[in-house]
């Protein structure tokens, strides 16, 4: 495989809300450049970027999938000789669009340099749209939309444009105008050149170019004019150009658009039947000639220090510089080991070259870099400044690390991924299972930054958190198919906690004669509760050596230790306030351990005078439908305890946020789907802890109490 210099690489996000054709376009695109040697199809399981067996089993995008396309720079060939033309790269990353693996795109997206932001024809703007937009924005990219599924029935133009508009403001701007709507769409109108590009549906996506239908010149003339002015606004001399001529040249125009679009102050809409491959050889234009090069940052900001605080270093974007790269994602591959992507952030990687792990300090051995063409590698000789590649086998390298030069030592900031919302115990079917389990989930937690696994201190269950229970499902998947660890998962859990409503002074006393020596302490503490989030407190207001001062973190430790074990149902017990002011010891006979068991007697007397409760996670929920099923996603909410805090109509779809306590959310993904015949999606991240409801508390309480009890005297054993 042919190496690409800087300027000729272009590395580019498509992000969208789910199941708005990111996976498809870029099978379109790939197709198009003569990548691929057939149009590969979700439906049929055969694109190149969800190869992953879930992903064709679902028809939906889990991971990042990474390709490219080589395509002839439009503005480069013109006036050259074939063959002289050059092509440039085009790096495509297909990210998820589903909420439950949102993150997985957020931490593969730091490695785009601009993004492509597919959006439904029908639906106009979704909730994730919105949500890869502030990616976007946090990586600081340059951005473009596309209006995919224009074939589709209902597709309006104008309505998902003004969607666009209204949501994301006034640089959005159509570069392109629909030849025909719904099933008759067939081509488009470039408001750029001004001409129609018209297509053969299921054809090679390379366009006949017409003359613009006379019936559409009136408005192709209006959207190119607003076009024309929207460029000349955002620059003085594309401005006075306009002034005297009352248009621009194309040539200016597209510059204007190029340098605008990098600048962040335009956003063009462009548009597509993915499916019928429709609008392609168009949208490779686009991305060729407006988007920028890697190099449009100019640099990149590391850190001195690996916890990625205080000193920055800033590198150029060029091959000039020592060589670093950063991690952004590893996928395990249980035949061919682990599989590492990085980003070259400036300099040249050799094949074959030995890099110093920065975080590690350690050293990797890059041989055999390749860029990636789905689950294909294939090898290059170099990899310059600002390109994706791949590397397997790699002896301990993760996501978020980063490599290079021995001598320049660097480091780059990882994505910021939300902690999981929800948590699932699993149980492994044999002891086999249960023995293997370990090393699978392992390798699984090096891909899945978003995935947290660890065992219940009380009843010893393994226990896997995520974004949502589809999440948990396919992390459960993975491990029988790949790791062939059989388990089943229960029902999820709920992290309930406890804590007082009222105030309390109690003492606790240890006293016991054995033989020789006894052991004794006494303590009195007071308790009061503490605004939520706040955690447990502890006061020292011994005076006059009550109790001596190498003793009173022993009184602390046995109240925190009983805390975390809780009161009512075995919940840590949080958000309150412990003063010891007062205490007893005897010469011989008080210990460190005497008056930890006085502080954990006094707290459970404490306890009991303190009106404790129990408190539960209330998530923030935001679900999606089209308008029609409104009133009955408010309904179903607020008869799971949820509060509406609002909602949004725009484009036939509605958006009903709410307020709802995650122990009613726990089959919520089920019921959306059966409420609206599938059409439903949601999202839900932790909002705060609020009380549980005595009836309820008392159930769970209920449900609980044998495992707690068993807990505490294992404890006092
Ligand atoms: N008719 C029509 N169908 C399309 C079009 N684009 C995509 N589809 C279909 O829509 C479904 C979803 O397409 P995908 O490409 O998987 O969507 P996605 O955005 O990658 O979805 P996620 O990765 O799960 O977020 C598939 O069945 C596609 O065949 C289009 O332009 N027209
Ligand atoms: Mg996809």
């Amino acid at each position: 495989m042919k190496s690409y210099t800087t300027d000729w690489i272009r590395n580019v996000g498509i992000v969208g809300h789910g199941d708005t054709g990111k996976t498809q376009l870029v099978s379109s695109l790939l197709f198009t450049a003569g990548m691929t040697p057939r149009l590969g199809k979700v439906t049929d399981g055969s694109t190149t970027t969800d190869w992953d067996e879930e992903e064709i089993a679902r028809k939906i995008s889990i991971n990042t999938g990474l390709a490219y396309a080589e395509w002839l720079v439009p503005s480069k060939a013109e006036g050259q000789a074939p063959g002289q033309a050059e092509k440039a790269k085009i790096n495509l990353l297909d990210t998820p669009g589903y909420s439950t693996f949102i993150n997985e795109t957020k931490s593969s997206l730091i490695a785009a340099d601009a993004s492509l932001i597919l959006v439904d024809a029908a639906a106009g703007v979704q909730v994730v749209t919105e949500k890869v937009w502030d990616y976007a924005t946090e990586y600081d990219q340059p951005r473009a939309f596309v209006l995919n599924w224009m074939d589709r029935e209902l597709a309006s133009f104008e309505r998902a444009l003004g969607s666009i508009e209204q949501v994301f403001g006034r640089g959005v701007v159509p570069v392109q105008l629909p030849i025909g709507s719904e099933k008759n769409f067939r081509g488009i109108v470039d408001l750029v050149a001004m001409k129609a590009l018209i297509y053969t549906p299921d054809g090679d996506g390379k366009a006949k170019i017409e003359e613009i239908p006379a019936d559409m010149a009136e408005a192709a003339k209006a959207a190119h004019e607003k076009l024309v002015e929207l460029v000349a606004e955002g620059d003085d001399e594309l401005m006075q150009e306009f002034f005297d001529k009352g248009t621009l040249p194309v040539e200016d125009l597209k510059k204007g658009l190029h340098e605008e679009v990098r600048d962040k102050k335009i956003f063009p809409v462009l548009l597509s039947s993915a499916l019928h491959n429709i609008g392609s050889d168009a949208i490779l234009n686009f991305l060729v000639d407006i988007f920028p090069s890697p190099a449009f940052r100019g640099k990149a900001t590391g850190y001195k220090t690996p916890d990625h605080k205080g000193e920055t270093i800033e590198r150029k974007i060029a091959d000039s510089e020592p060589l670093s790269l950063f991690v952004f994602k590893t996928v395990a591959d249980p035949f061919a080991g682990r599989i590492t992507y990085f980003k070259v952030m400036s300099g040249v990687l050799k094949n074959d070259a030995t890099l110093q792990n920065f975080n590690r300090n350690s050293q990797e051995r890059f041989q055999h870099v390749q860029v990636m063409q789905g689950k294909a590698g294939s090898e290059v000789a170099d990899l310059h400044a600002g390109d994706i590649g791949a590397i397997a086998k790699l002896k301990e390298t993760v996501t978020g690390e980063t490599l290079g030069d021995k001598n320049a030592p660097i480091f780059y900031p990882p994505a910021h991924i939300p902690e999981p919302s929800i948590t699932f115990a699993i149980e492994p079917k044999t002891r086999a299972d249960e023995d293997r389990i370990g090393t699978a989930i392992h390798r699984i937690l090096e891909e899945d930054l978003a995935l947290r696994f660890g065992r219940d201190p009380q009843t010893k269950e393994f226990l896997l958190s995520g974004a949502g229970q589809q999440h948990i499902e396919v992390v459960v998947a993975k491990l029988r198919k790949r790791y062939h660890v059989e388990m089943t998962l229960k029902p999820p859990k709920v992290p309930y906690r406890e804590t007082i409503r009222g105030k309390a002074d109690a003492e606790g006393k240890h006293k016991k004669q054995t033989g020789g020596h006894g052991q004794f302490g006494l303590c009195r503490i007071k308790m009061e509760p503490l605004p939520r989030g706040k955690g447990v407190e502890f006061v020292d207001d011994v005076f006059g050596g009550a109790i001596p001062k190498n003793w009173i973190p022993s009184v602390e430790k046995g109240i925190r230790d009983a805390a975390e074990r809780g009161y009512l149902a075995g919940f840590p017990v949080v958000d309150f306030r412990a003063s010891l002011y007062d205490g007893k010891y005897h010469d011989v006979d008080s210990s460190d351990m005497a008056f930890k068991i006085a502080g954990s007697l006094a707290f459970k007397e404490a306890m009991k005078q303190a009106r404790p409760a129990l408190l539960e996670p209330i998530m923030h929920v935001e679900v999606y439908a089209p308008d029609q099923y409104s009133g009955d996603l408010m309904g179903h909410l607020s008869g799971r305890r949820g509060k509406i805090s609002g909602s949004e109509t725009r484009a036939g779809s509605v958006v009903v946020k709410a307020l709802v306590p995650l122990s009613e959310m726990l089959s919520y993904a089920n019921e959306l789907i059966s409420m609206t015949q599938g059409r439903g999606s949601y999202s839900m991240e932790f909002s705060h802890y609020d009380f549980v409801p005595a009836e309820i508390a008392e159930k769970v309480i209920a449900a609980h109490k044998p495992h707690h009890e068993e807990a505490e005297e294992a404890a006092s054993a």
